[in-house]
Formats: structure tokens, sequence, C-alpha cells
């Protein structure tokens, strides 16, 4: 979108406000191409209106990042259902077996090891890491931004939206290519200065700091680009709407 349709929108967007507000902002998403996988159904006015608000709005904008006096001194993983044999297996054999699969719209489809992951550009940054339960904490996060995995598989133009699982088939997002193209949008490896612990999602996770914690999936091995969501389980974009929460978990 340019500057000037993008105007247009958020002026179109203001004036809409009002009684018949949403119906007009989500009409006007819809032209915009800004309604989220899971914008229909009860909520689905609201969804819309929050994503297209952020994504006209705050699409560039940073996460804030903290001084390393400020990391948690105790943070808290988040509890997760057991892990299953295969990841034991991968464990015991110290992740040499793990890969990260990488396929739809690319023109090379790959499969990372960690060595080759870590051979990536390195970033490393302390941000906030919030629950939606209420709980957060600050940690250093060490990975690759994800837009270097995208360029060295050639990401095609049609791609919109990055969906990215993990050990735990139940477990899986996906974001858009705003999110996808973050700087701050991290393959994690490691945390606080040394390796990503299993309990923090090692060997490797999916750290999304503009979006709340269930966005940063931990143990991931495969990222699907795609241009459209709803082939994808039932179709709202990631397994948290399925359980009723939001596709878009903007912070
Ligand atoms: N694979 C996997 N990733 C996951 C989860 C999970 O259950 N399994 N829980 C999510 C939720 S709800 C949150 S809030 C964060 C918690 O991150 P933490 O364990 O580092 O605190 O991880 C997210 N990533
Ligand atoms: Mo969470």
């Amino acid at each position: 979108m340019n500057h000037f349709s993008r105007r247009k929108l958020i002026t179109a967007a203001a004036v809409a406000g009002g009684a018949s507000g949403l119906a007009a902002a989500a009409g006007l998403a819809r032209r915009y191409g800004l309604i989220p996988p899971d914008g229909k159904g009860i909520y689905g006015p609201g969804e819309t209106l929050t994503y297209a608000a952020q994504r006209l709005l705050t699409r560039h904008a940073l996460a804030r990042e903290f001084a390393p006096s400020q990391i948690s001194k105790t943070p808290f993983a988040n509890e997760v259902d057991p892990l299953g044999d295969e990841f034991q297996r991968l464990q015991e054999a110290g992740f040499a077996d793990w890969r990260l699969a990488v396929d739809g719209l690319v023109a090379r489809p790959a499969s990372f090891s960690i060595p080759e992951i870590k051979s990536f550009p390195r970033r490393s940054q302390i941000t906030h890491l919030a629950c939606e339960e209420g709980w957060s904490y600050i940690a250093e996060w060490i990975g690759t931004p994800l837009f270097h995995i995208l360029d060295a598989v050639g990401t095609l133009p049609q791609a919109r939206y990055v969906i990215y699982r993990s050990i735990q088939p139940d477990v899986w997002e996906s974001i858009d290519m705003a999110d996808a193209l973050h700087p701050q949008t991290l393959i994690a490896h490691g945390m606080n200065g040394d390796e990503l612990p299993v309990k923090f999602g090692g060997p490797l996770r999916l750290r999304v700091p503009r979006q709340l914690g269930y966005k940063s999936v931990k143990y991931i091995n495969r990222l699907t680009i795609a241009d459209d969501l709803k082939r994808f389980g039932k179709g709202l974009g990631s397994s948290s709407p399925e359980a009723g929460y939001a596709w878009y978990a903007g912070i």
C-alpha cells in the first residue's frame, strides 16, 4: 500500500467511527487486504479493527529493548505438554538430527540443521515476553532474524504468511510478512548468553517480540510460506484462535 492510499484509509476509518464504525472499518480493511484469518464470527470485527489499525499505524515499530541489568533473574518457563519420545531421542543425541524444514512458496525448499542455523548472521536482543495469562519476564534472545532464512530459500513474491510448527502437533502459529520480515523476529537458539534451554524452547524457538508470548512457539521444526491460511488447521491461521485466542496478538 502506498502512503496516499494508507492515509486515505486512516482518514476514512476515522470518519467511519461511530454507530456503524466497526462494519465500515471492516469493509475498508477488506478492501485493503487487512482482514486477519480469524476475522469472522462474533469477535471478528474487533480482531479486524485491531489488526488493520496496527498494520496501518505501527507496521515498522520496534519492540522495546532493555538493558542487561533488567534481565529477569528468575524467568518463568511456562509448562508444556509432554514432548514425547521423538523429542527425547533427539535431545539424547544433542539435537544433532534436529531439522528446521522450510517449504511452501519458496524457490529453494530446504532443511537446516542447528549448526547451519547458527551460521546465519546473529542478532541478540533483550525483550519482554508476556503471557496472555498475566505474567512476564525480560530475557536476552540470541538467534538469526527470520528474514535471513527467508532470503536463503528465496521467498516468492506471492508470499503473505509464514506458518511455523513445533514438535508438538497441536501448537502452531503463523504471522504475516510484516512480522516475518521484521528485524526483531528471530529464530532463537540462545538465551541469556547461553544455549536455549529446553524448558524455554530449545533447540529452536521463533521469537516474535511484538506479539504476546503464545506467538513465540518453542521447539519449531518447520516453516511453511503461504499466500493463504485457509487450508491450515481449521482455517483460522493458527492453533490459538481454535482455542479462543486472537490470531493477531500485537502488543
Ligand atoms: N511448543 C510450544 N510453544 C509454546 C507454548 C507451548 O505450550 N508449546 N506455550 C506458549 C505460551 S502460551 C507462552 S505464554 C510462551 C511461554 O514462554 P516461556 O515458557 O518462555 O515463559 O510460550 C509459548 N510457546
Ligand atoms: Mo501464554
